[in-house]
This record gives structure tokens, sequence and C-alpha cells, in this order.
């Protein structure tokens, strides 16, 4: 990024931000701009797959996927880019919305890609060992080529082990998945847009039969079958159907979000999951600095239903006010796990793996629910530092709140000779937010890929 570009969208995002400090956690990737949400959950954790709408885009121009993850619902560790069109032999741009899912010791990942041939988007599969990958091309071809709108393929497992994957725009196609998840029985189906299942058009009329527009998501609760989906056209609000089987009939429901008319893209994409015994649907917005209809970031909202299965409809607020877990600093916490930040891009390579980088002066992280127990004595932060005189300041519960240390980011070099700093801490006990502050002289400091405390009795 720019020196001037990374500058101005420093302050722009101070001024539009200042009233929430402490409080904002939508959208909940500030690194980067993401898009068209799908979340996954494995092992207690949930892992969320996301576009990537490359910075300053004018189109959708989307070249790889992302995959964070968080067991908390506030904090967010990035994982980096796990797959990209570059993976698709056969594909050329187009990294549109995809979504993950487990079976059989396998993570089986379906996008939709351009292909180099000419005939449009098509759907791949990729599969992995690892829910962060990396992903490879299971087939070597496109899973789905059916038309040339084959995008935003939804995938679900219903409880008699039968797969189903549902994409489309502007048709809405499924196929039954073979056990193997890279093969399917049967012809394709196209479902039937009719009023009844995906109520009336009002924008466009003349060009689409209802409501429905593309973006399907999958979703089960108490035997009843929901498809969730981006509606109007544009700008897209979200909508859902029900049904008793997952291949329908389907009744058209409600509204689910309206248009997003402050920091709004004119796409919306949903993704709806259970976790910790709550529900959340996640989305998209333009929201964050040079946010727009191309440079979109993912939010999350709790999702709530009533007792006959309807969904209450849902306003976009600032995020996740209560996490549902914390975070232990006497373990080595990645840098690139964060809540919400300012200036910063993370990067990944094969020694180091994930790390946070572009680090300015004044520039910050803030990691929720940090759980110092009876106390810290020691901080420790491992950083590779080509500038001199550079400084982490900790401060707990606000960003200008008690600095309970300031750690001296020494030399090492090169931006990639890594070494552990480490600063003697004030008492601080309990429950807190973390407010990593860095500070030194203009441009680049240093990069910086994990931290931790110790506590009195030599954790
Ligand atoms: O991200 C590219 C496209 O925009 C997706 O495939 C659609 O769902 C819309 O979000």
């Amino acid at each position: 990024m720019s020196q001037l570009y990374k500058i101005t969208t420093v302050i722009i995002s101070f001024c539009l931000l200042l009233p929430l400090f402490g409080k904002s956690q939508n959208p909940i990737i500030q690194t980067i701009y993401t898009a068209d949400p799908a979340p996954m959950v494995y092992n207690n954790t949930l892992y969320l797959y996301t576009g990537h709408d490359e910075d300053k885009s004018t189109w959708f121009t989307m070249n790889d996927w992302k995959c964070f993850s968080t067991t908390d619902m506030v904090n967010w560790t990035d994982h980096g880019s796990p797959l990209s069109v570059k993976c698709f032999s056969w594909a050329g741009k187009d990294a549109w919305a995809g979504q993950c899912i487990f079976r059989n010791g396998n993570f089986y990942w379906y996008v939709p890609v351009n292909q180099l041939n000419g005939k449009g988007m098509a759907i791949g599969v990729a599969v992995s060992k690892s829910p962060t990958g990396p992903f490879q091309d299971a087939l070597g071809k496109p899973l789905v080529n059916s038309g040339g709108g084959d995008i935003d393929p939804t995938v679900f497992i219903d409880d008699d082990g039968q797969a189903y994957l549902y994409w489309g725009n502007p048709y809405l196609k499924y196929v039954k998945l073979n056990e193997d998840m890279t093969s399917y029985s049967g012809d394709v189906v196209t479902v039937p847009l009719n009023e009844k299942g995906f109520n009336i058009r009002l924008k466009d009329a003349d060009k689409r039969p209802t409501a429905y527009e593309e973006a399907p998501w999958l979703y089960k609760r108490k035997s009843l079958y929901y498809l969730l989906y981006a509606a109007g056209g544009v700008p897209e609000h979200l909508a859902y159907s029900t049904a008793p089987s997952a291949t329908g009939p389907w009744s058209y429901r409600d509204t689910i979000m309206t248009i997003i008319k402050k920091g709004g893209a004119f796409t919306n994409h949903p993704g709806l999951v259970d976790y910790k015994g709550k529900s959340y649907l996640f989305y998209h917005n333009g929201a964050l600095p040079g946010g727009g209809g191309f440079t979109r970031s993912v939010c999350v909202d709790e999702c709530q239903f009533n007792d006959d299965g309807s969904i209450v409809r849902i306003e976009p607020s600032g995020g996740i006010i209560k996490a549902t877990g914390s975070i232990d600093p006497f373990k080595r916490v990645e840098a690139e796990t964060i809540a919400w930040s300012e200036g910063l891009k993370t990067a990944k390579n094969n020694r180091t793996g994930m790390y946070v980088t572009s680090i300015g002066n004044n520039d910050y992280i803030k990691v929720r629910g940090v759980d110092f127990g009876n106390g810290a004595k020691r901080f420790e932060a491992s950083a590779a530092a080509i500038a001199k005189g550079s400084k982490i300041e900790v401060h707990i519960d606000s960003l200008n709140g008690t600095l309970v240390t300031t750690c001296e980011v020494k030399q090492t070099g090169d931006m990639h000779k890594w070494m552990v700093h480490s600063s003697t801490v004030k008492k601080v006990t309990g429950i807190h937010d973390l407010f990593l502050v860095f500070k030194g002289r203009d441009g680049d400091l240093f990069n910086f890929d994990w931290w931790k405390f110790y506590s009195y009795n030599g954790q």
C-alpha cells in the first residue's frame, strides 16, 4: 500500500470510527476487503471462508479466497489464502462466492471461477486435510458446468447423509452429491422460480421471474429447511424461503435484512451457522474506509428465530458485543488474532507462517477478553525490525487506557530476521481488552509474529 494511501486511510477511518472505539466489531476483518462469507464449525472452532476484493477494485476483482477462525466470536485469527484461482488449471479469474464443508476426514471447498475456455463461470471443488488448507483442485476440471451462471455454490449434508449442492444466478439449481463429495448422481435440477417460492420481483420485473437473485445458503433447523439468498435485484436485500425437505417445495417467508442504506454494498450475501448455542448471520457491507460495491467487508450479527421457525429480522449492528470465550495470554497468541485493527496488513511466508506487517506509527491491534487471572509479570513479542527505536505499548481497556508495559522492539537488521523482545509488566489481573499500540518513526516499523505474557508462577 502506498504511504499516502495508507495515511489517508488511517485518518479517514479514525474519524469515521472515533465514536465506536472500544465497541465496534463490524466489519470483522479490517486488514483486507472480504466478501461472500461462508462460516463452518469444526472441532468447536468457527472457520470463516471469504472472498477477497482487491484494494481499490472497480469490479469484482477477486483472485483468491481467505480463511479466518474464532473460538469467541470477537477475536479472528487470519489463516491467509488457502486457495486461489491459480489452483484451478482450467480457470483464469473471478474467485467468487464459495462454501467449505467437512466430510470423512476431508474439507471440500466449492467455488465458482471463470473458465479459460471462455464458457463463463463454472463450479470447482478443492480438497484439503486441514480446514486452513492448503487446498488442491480435486478434479482438474469443473464439478458443475451447466450454463454460464454457475456461481455461489452452497453445500449441505442432511441428517441422513445425503449432500446437496445448490447454486446459481439468474437460475437456481441443485444436484445430489455422492458421498465422495466430488461427483453427483442424477440430473442437475432447476428449481422453479415462482411467486409462492421466491416472492414477486419489484425491481427489473421484466428481467427475472422472482425476487431470487443469487447467493443461496442452505440451512436446517429442527426439521425445517431454510434457503437464504440475496434478493432484489440490486441493491440486494437478504430474504429466505423454507421447505419440508432439502429439495423443496420452497415457500417464500420474508426479508431477513433490508437493503443496507448506510455503508452498504449493492450486493449482499448470507451465511448462517449455529455455534456454541447461538445462531449467527454473516453478510457483507461496504463500511470499511475505501469500501463500496467492489471493496466489501464481512460482518456478523446474532440471528434469532421465532417459535414458528421464522427468522427475526436483523438490523445490521456494530457487531457481537459479548465474547463467547476469552484469550489465554500465557500461551503464545498469534499477532494476526485481532478483534479490531487500524492501518495493518497480514502476510505469510514458509518459515514464519502468518504475521502482521505494514505497521506504522500509532497503528494498533485490539484483542478482546484477555484473561490475566492472578497477574502477569513479563511480556514477550516476536518481531523483525529494520527501523530503530520502535516500541509496542500495551494498554488495557481502551486505546488510551492504563499502560501496562512498553516493549522496545530492537533492530534485528532485516524484516525477516525475528527476535523475541521482552519487557516488565505493571500489575494487571482479571479480564481486559488489550490494545497493542505500535510506536516509532515514519514508514514501516517492523513485522510482528506473536506475543505472550508470563504469570507470576512462571507460566
Ligand atoms: O463476489 C462476487 C459476487 O458478488 C458473488 O458471487 C455474489 O454473491 C455477489 O456477492
